[in-house]
C-alpha cells in the first residue's frame, strides 16, 4: 500500500510496495519523511498510503492511525512509533484482503457483514446498509481500505463507551443528556 518507492501499483487493489525490514530501518530515506525532520506528520503519512484508488488516503484515518501511535501528542510520530504504524496498516491490510472476498478492492455490504460478525459485532442487516452509507466516501456502494479502517475504529470507539455503561452487558444503558455528550465526546 505504500507509494512512492518507483515499483508498479495495481489499480484495484491496495499493494505493498516495499519490505518491512526496510521502511523498520530507515523511512526517511525510503521518502516517507519528506522534510527529514525525523517525524512523520499526517501529511508524509498520507501521502505514502494508497486505498487502492486513484484517490488519496482518508485524512480523518490517517490522523485516527498518527494519534494512536502519537506519545508525546507531536502531531506526528517518530520512527520507533513507525513501526507501530507500519504494523497497524499491514494487519487491517490482511485482514482486508481476507475478507474482500472477490478481490474487488471493496468491501461490499455483505463483506462487511462477514468482517465484523468475524469481528464478534452482532448487527442488523439493516445496519450495515447504514454503515455503509457512512463510510463509503466514494459513493460507490460498497468501502475502501481507508474507509473500512475508519469503519471499524469508530465502531469500535462507540462500542467499548457503550460498553462501560452497560455494566449489566444487557445491551440497554440509560444516560443522562451529559453523559451521552460525555459519551459522544469520548469519540468525535
Ligand atoms: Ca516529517
Ligand atoms: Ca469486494
Amino acid at each position: 500500500m505504500f507509494l512512492g518507492c518507483g515499483i508498479g501499483v495495481s489499480k484495484s487493489r491496495p499493494i505493498l510496495l516495499s519490505s518491512a525490514p526496510y521502511w523498520f530501518a530507515h523511512p526517511a530515506t525510503s521518502g516517507v519523511d519528506k522534510d527529514r525532520s525525523g517525524v512523520i506528520s499526517d501529511s508524509e503519512l498520507q501521502q505514502a498510503l494508497s486505498n487502492g484508488t486513484w484517490t488519496p488516503f482518508n485524512p480523518v484515518t490517517v490522523r485516527s492511525i498518527i494519534s494512536m501511535f502519537d506519545r508525546e501528542n507531536k502531531g506526528g510520530v517518530n520512527f520507533n512509533e513507525f513501526a507501530g504504524v507500519w504494523k497497524y496498516i499491514t494487519d487491517w491490510q490482511n485482514i482486508f484482503r481476507t475478507y474482500d472476498r472477490d478481490n474487488s478492492g471493496f468491501i461490499d455490504r455483505n463483506e462487511l457483514k462477514q468482517a465484523l460478525t468475524g469481528f464478534g459485532y452482532r448487527l442488523s442487516d439493516q445496519f450495515y446498509g447504514t454503515l455503509i452509507e457512512k463510510f463509503d466516501r466514494q459513493r460507490k456502494g460498497q468501502v475502501a481500505f481507508d474507509d473500512f479502517i475508519q469503519c471499524c475504529i469508530v465502531l469500535q470507539r462507540l462500542t467499548d463507551v457503550f460498553r462501560r455503561y452497560d455494566t449489566d452487558q444487557d445491551g440497554w444503558i440509560q444516560v443522562s443528556y451529559e453523559q451521552y455528550l460525555s459519551m459522544v465526546f469520548n469519540v468525535v
